[in-house]
């Protein structure tokens, strides 16, 4: 009887219950260059239809690098690695109604047949299980300030370090601790590089004040590190920080004076768990009236062409070796 059940157990693990479209099932097959980008930026993380549009156009600059898009998500119980036109829409359309899924969620998600937006950890989990090492956000979660009290750790941090991707970002929002976040990501073994800067970035603002525990000076430099990575069998994630071009980057004062703004607003509304996160997104953009959504969309596309060329530089190691 029980030999029966693990058997089964073993056959409905192997199919895999993932659509992946024909262009990426190609890319990979080849060992071409493929960049996973994450769906909880496009649900929760911004508006439409500045969320579908920003996607679309972070798509396109991938491809401009001589990449394929991935973009990642579950659809009616269905993992999807790479999102067709339509279905991008559907999604943004559909903002918080589809639901934040993160590790823990990715199960009962199938189960029940639903819609999810995944979010860095989850993204992480699907680009692995797809072979993709290469993955776009704009920003990863965090330690929460007060996490002393409320143990709001995101659950970004502990993917990142146990599951072999590399996430290319622009370091995390000061509504965290940032300070504490590089401690955990220590603590993981995340190994957190930033790329032509000696300071770690904080999303809207170049230089968060910390030092990059390591940086490099360019993408080959970086592609050269995941290919190490690789080679030793770490099973552990990275972190590339790309900072936000200076030109591109909201103002400190008035960014900072939201930040405080929003994280109040989050306490004397007793806001909490997985609904903080995009809370204080939503605020922030709102209480700059649109300065720092404007600063989140360069900085994706930022993002987008340096983690493009890294994968094509990824790509090359593979090929040649
Ligand atoms: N930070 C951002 N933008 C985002 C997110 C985080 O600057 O869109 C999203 C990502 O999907 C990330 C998630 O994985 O929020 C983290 O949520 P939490 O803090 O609840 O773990
Ligand atoms: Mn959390």
């Amino acid at each position: 009887m029980f030999r029966q059940i693990t058997r089964r157990f073993h056959a409905l693990a192997s199919s895999k219950p993932f659509t992946i479209t024909p262009e990426i099932q190609n890319a990979l097959a080849k060992k071409g260059p493929v960049v996973a980008l994450e769906s909880t930026i496009i649900s929760h993380g911004m508006p439409y239809p500045q969320n579908v549009e920003t996607a679309r156009a972070v798509e396109d600059i991938v491809r401009a690098q001589g990449a394929i898009p991935a973009t990642i998500a579950i659809l009616k119980g269905q993992v999807h690695i790479g999102l067709e036109d339509e279905k991008l829409e559907q999604l943004g359309k559909m903002g918080a109604k589809a639901q934040k899924s993160s590790r823990r969620d990715l199960a009962l998600i199938l189960s029940k047949r639903g819609y999810g937006a995944t979010t860095v950890a989850s993204t992480m989990i699907l680009a692995r299980a797809a072979g993709i090492p290469v993955f776009v956000t704009g920003g990863i979660g965090g330690v929460h300030r007060g996490a002393d009290q409320s143990f709001d750790i995101s659950a970004d941090l502990t993917e990142l370090g146990r599951t072999p991707v590399a996430v290319v970002c622009a370091g995390v929002k000061s509504i965290l601790d940032i300070e504490k976040t590089l401690e955990v990501l220590e603590t993981q073994g995340v190994s957190v590089t930033t790329i032509g800067e000696r300071r770690f970035p904080a999303f809207y603002i170049p230089d968060s004040g910390f030092d990059s525990p390591s940086c490099v000076y360019d993408e080959s430099e970086a592609a050269e590190l995941i290919y190490h990575n690789h080679r030793l069998e770490l099973n552990s994630g990275m972190v590339f920080a790309v900072p936000i071009p200076k030109e591109q980057a909201a103002d400190t004062q008035s960014i900072q004076k939201a930040i405080d703004t929003a994280l109040a607003e989050v306490r004397s509304n007793g806001i909490s768990g997985k609904d903080e996160t995009p809370f204080l997104l939503r605020r922030v953009s709102e209480l700059t009236k649109g300065e720092s959504l404007a600063a989140n969309i360069a900085l994706i596309k930022n993002n987008a062409k340096v983690g493009a060329r890294i994968a094509v530089e990824l790509s090359k190691s593979y090929t040649n070796s």
